[in-house]
């Protein structure tokens, strides 16, 4: 009788072994994740100069999937004549888009919510009232900001930031350019980090495996029968979930290796045994 160091034969060479699950229980779309950071202290926007606090901070932690796509939010806005506002976002790492400049005409607004995001149908209107809603960035007016926000030229866009790991501190520098009226962003602003656009496709099952066959002789040839099972134990073939591979292995002192793909269509959200 032909035994398994990790596991066992029945039948023939029919083998279950439970082994690499690491490698085969990797659920799909593993990778996504919505997560939001939320700085809810307010801007104080005064008449002319920088807002309060310049810049204001939000420190993203905990990030492990790398942004795929962003959103951001700024809420309770609120300027008597919202052309003069400028808003920059800069990432931990130095990349940066205006959110807004130059819009809004001089119609007041108060405590309206703004949405951006890089999908959206529109951008904020120059010269009319500033309406709640979802925008793409909009940078019409490109002056500098004060310092510390980075110097431009500045971008309106926000896939700047795709690619990039989130953590760390972003800043949000609220800037008023034009002498007169004054606001606020009252309850303050936040992020959404969203990877479900970047959620991958069914992982493949392909692994290396490794494995001792004792009972045969040691260096020599065994013909295996390998297949991928939902339950750690069951010999009922309704838990078994791939179709055969087999492999004609190669002992070596007992050993072999050999590579096994069961393909993607076994794909589970749980763990599996091989
Ligand atoms: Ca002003």
């Amino acid at each position: 009788m032909l035994t398994m160091t990790r596991g066992w034969l029945t039948g023939a060479l029919s083998l279950r072994l439970a082994v690499g699950m690491a490698v085969i229980a990797c659920p799909v779309g593993a990778l996504a994740q919505t997560t939001t950071h939320t700085n809810a202290a307010a801007i104080t926007i005064p008449a002319f100069g920088t807002a309060t606090p310049y810049p204001s901070v939000i420190n993203v932690a905990g990030a492990t999937a790398n942004i795929s796509y962003m959103t951001v939010r700024l809420n309770g806005f609120a300027h008597t004549f919202p052309t003069d506002v400028q808003v920059l976002l800069v990432s931990p790492t130095g990349q940066k888009t205006m959110l807004l400049s130059g819009v809004g005409g001089g119609v007041d607004v108060a405590g309206i919510n703004l949405v951006f995001n890089q999908d959206a149908a529109t951008q904020p209107t120059t010269g009319v009232q500033l309406l709640p809603g979802t925008y793409r960035p909009r940078n019409f007016v490109g002056v500098n900001l004060p310092g510390p926000a980075p110097v431009g030229p500045y971008t309106a866009d926000l896939t700047v930031f795709n690619g990039l790991n989130a953590n760390g501190t972003w800043t949000l520098y609220v800037n008023d350019r034009a002498i007169g009226d004054s606001g606020a962003i009252a309850t303050g602003w936040s992020m959404t980090f969203n990877d479900t656009v970047r959620e991958p496709g069914p992982i493949g099952t392909a692994i290396t495996y490794q494995g001792q066959l004792t009972g045969a002789p040691p260096n020599s040839t065994a013909f295996l029968r390998f297949s991928l099972w939902d339950t750690e134990s069951s010999t009922n073939t309704d838990n078994r979930v791939s179709g055969e591979v087999t492999r004609t292995v190669t002992l070596v002192d007992s050993v072999f290796t050999t590579d096994v793909d069961f393909g993607v269509s076994v794909q589970r959200q749980k763990a599996l045994y091989i």
